[in-house]
């Protein structure tokens, strides 16, 4: 009953982030536009948004020894609303980035560059958390939205590392972590090559 009503409560809370998560992907929308308008070329190859489910902000909350609390639940998690920006080449992912944080548009509350500083698993990504001005029959509000931009590669890597990490519940192997990072060292050097080949064409004005 008790986490009947917890769920219940964590729906309710979804309405403002799933607006919240609406509002960056229709802002990142018209920046695409924009940028193809502009420049005859758009860095963002695609993007894909997520709401975390009831099941796994309780899993979170649990993992880190958090009550769940619906209060510490908004006050503990930032990416109750996932916004991914996928780009084709790394020195695009560094375009958006600039181009987020120059923006008079949304406010920026966190930024973690995992490019510069993969993560231990080989994890490359660069994520803010913005602030969403949401307006509701409730009221307004300020909702955070992590966006995490990435390159195909990274997403590729991520999105298999993600699925065989899950088919081990978090139990991973060492030398299947080993192996996973070896992929991620290849998969960086295949966008190192893949940004050679872009920069000479730009060279070529091709
Ligand atoms: P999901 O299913 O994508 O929502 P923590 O989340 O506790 O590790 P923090 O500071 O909240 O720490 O977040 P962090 O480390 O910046 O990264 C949060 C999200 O980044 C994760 O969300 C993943 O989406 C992604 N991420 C981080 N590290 C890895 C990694 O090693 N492999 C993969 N594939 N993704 C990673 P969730 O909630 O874990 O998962």
């Amino acid at each position: 009953m008790e986490n009947e009503n917890i769920i219940n409560e964590i729906k309710e809370l979804s309405i403002k982030y799933s607006a919240a998560m609406k509002q960056i992907e229709t802002y990142l929308k018209i920046l695409e536009e924009d940028f193809t308008f502009r420049y005859d070329y758009n860095p963002i190859d695609h993007i894909v948004t997520r709401l975390k489910t009831p099941e796994s902000i309780l899993g979170k909350m649990k993992k880190d020894g958090l009550k769940s609390d619906i209060k510490l639940i908004e006050e503990h998690l930032f990416d109750i609303a996932g916004v991914r920006i996928i780009c084709p080449f790394e020195d695009d992912v560094e375009r958006v980035v600039q181009v987020l944080k120059e923006s008079n548009h949304i406010e920026i509350l966190k930024e973690k560059d995992y490019i510069t500083n993969p993560k231990e698993s080989g994890y490359r990504s660069y994520h803010l958390v913005v602030m969403a001005h949401v307006h509701l029959i409730s009221g307004n509000e300020d909702v955070p939205v992590e966006i995490q931009i990435r390159t195909l590669a990274q997403d590729f890597w991520a999105s298999l590392e993600h699925q065989i990490t899950y088919k081990y519940k978090g139990e991973v192997p060492e030398y299947i972590s080993k192996e996973l990072k070896e992929c991620s060292d290849v998969a960086n050097l295949l966008d190192m090559k893949m940004m050679d080949i872009s920069d000479e064409l730009h060279a070529r004005n091709i």
